[in-house]
């Protein structure tokens, strides 16, 4: 498991949260830091039915490592194509991968830590989160995703504009654009994603699979084509073994609370 100091794994039963651990550089994503989030996502710990991915200090992400990356006055565009490639392969493992995963957001939320908290599935942001895309005023560009990611949440006009002006959207803003699912005071987004992890855990494991792998897959399809797919989906998720049993104990919980007891 890729347990190093720059991310900290803990198991709490069927739930692994991993924790970026560079608060001094506000969680920038270096070279190691990324390859050992592409590490954790490639294999998640047996038994791990949901992961957190949050934060130590006040920043959530700070994005690309800039002091790491753009000071290399020797990069060629095929360097920076195969690192835009690595943030890629990292990212695309949490999306589509085994398991459900939820972020839990504070402070900054900035580049490449936007383009890795909207790869997740469930965002909790704490009310200090802002959100920005700062590349063009770095005179740089995006590189982890967020053409596709970010500008399907928000939409495409808006991370243009977002990208020219420099805006930074607040927490409540975020909520309102879908870049967050819950805001909460500062210091409770762990509690929170735990509560939510807790419940997504209870979940048949298959039809969260289906649920990540499946509908974001059929929104780039045709009419047609999402619509066998969705009914392929079903047919695994209906028949994957867990359907059948937790249909029929909804049932009898609820003929157990109506029938009238012998007393
Ligand atoms: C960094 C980075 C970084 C901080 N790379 N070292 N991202 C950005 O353009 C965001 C740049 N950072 C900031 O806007 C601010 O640092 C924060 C709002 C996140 C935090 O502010 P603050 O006042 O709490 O911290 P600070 O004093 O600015 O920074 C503390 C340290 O973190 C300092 O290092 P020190 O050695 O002087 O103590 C900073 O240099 C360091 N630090 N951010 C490296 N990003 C796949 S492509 C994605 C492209 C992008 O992500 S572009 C967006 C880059």
């Amino acid at each position: 498991m890729a347990n190093t100091e720059l991310l900290r794994i803990e198991q709490r039963g069927p739930v692994t949260l991993v924790q970026l651990n560079r608060p001094d550089k506000r969680n920038a994503i270096n070279h190691e830091l990324i390859v050992a989030l592409g590490e954790f996502f490639a294999h998640p710990p047996d038994g791990t039915r949901v992961i957190i991915v949050h934060a130590a200090g006040e920043h959530f992400c700070a994005g690309l490592d800039l002091v790491e990356k753009i000071s290399k006055a020797d990069r060629t565009p095929f360097d920076v194509l195969r690192n835009s490639q690595r943030w890629h392969r990292a990212f695309e493992r949490i999306q589509f991968g085994e398991v459900p995963v939820v972020s839990v957001l504070k402070g900054g939320v900035i580049g490449g830590g936007m383009e890795l908290a909207a790869s997740t599935h469930i965002r909790v942001a704490e009310s200090t989160s802002f959100f920005q895309l700062p590349e063009a005023q770095r005179g740089i560009f995006v590189g982890g995703g967020a053409t596709v990611r970010v500008a399907r949440i928000i939409g495409a006009g808006r991370m243009v504009e977002m990208m020219l002006s420099g805006r930074t959207y607040d927490a409540q803003a975020g909520l309102n654009l879908g870049l967050a699912h819950y805001v909460v005071p500062q210091g409770q987004g762990l509690d929170k994603a735990l509560e939510i992890a807790g419940r997504v855990a209870q979940n048949g494991a298959a039809a969260n699979f289906t649920v990540i792998n499946t509908i974001e897959r059929i929104s780039d399809m045709s009419i047609n084509d999402g619509l066998l797919t969705e009914s392929y989906a079903a047919g695994m998720a209906h028949t994957a073994g867990e359907g059948t049993s937790r249909i029929a104990s909804f049932f009898k919980d609820r003929r157990s609370t109506r029938e009238p007891s012998a007393e």
